[in-house]
């Protein structure tokens, strides 16, 4: 006795293929960036930020910015993003430390993208914006906004300095 069989054009059952096929390659390419590479996607760690007091000091940790040791070889950095600057502009650790980067906005919305590590998110007014990254080679990382935030946007980045031990 013969079954029913559920007839499928072959151009068809090729194209459900090619699709599938399509979605286990995006799933590899996610689980790869994420766990191979570091990946991280930057979680906003508070959205109720004032602006307008944001840099004053005592109302805020960014009111004075900078580098916090938290424990020995773990440290983070609070950079405030104001036209058309990066509050501090340098920032020096030595090599193998992990720094937290907290940044957010005085004013319009800025970028921060610290090149060589896998820190890149904007920095929005209001919102600080977080990411890790370890410092496994010496030498010097520029960071920069990316983001067009006025006439003098150009001038906006700064370094971290990655000193031998
Ligand atoms: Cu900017």
């Amino acid at each position: 006795m013969n079954q029913p069989q559920l007839h499928i054009h072959p151009v068809e059952r090729l194209w459900i293929i090619i699709s599938f096929s399509m979605l286990g390659l995006f799933a590899v390419a996610v689980l790869t960036a994420g766990f191979a590479y570091g990946f991280q996607l930057p979680v906003p760690e508070d959205r109720l930020v004032d602006p307008n007091l944001v840099a004053t000091p005592g109302a805020t940790a960014f009111g004075e910015p900078g580098l916090r040791e938290l424990s020995p070889g773990v440290m983070e950095a609070r950079i405030l993003a104001q036209a058309w600057a990066f509050t501090p502009k340098e920032i020096k650790v030595v090599v193998g430390t992990k720094v937290t980067f907290y940044v957010t906005s005085k004013d319009v919305q800025h970028g921060f993208d610290l090149s060589g590590s896998n820190i890149n998110f904007m920095v929005l007014p209001g919102q600080i914006s977080k990411l890790s990254t370890t410092f496994t080679t010496p030498g010097t990382y520029d960071f920069y906004c990316h983001e067009y935030c006025g006439v003098g946007h150009q001038t906006m980045f700064g370094q971290v300095i990655v000193t031998e031990k």
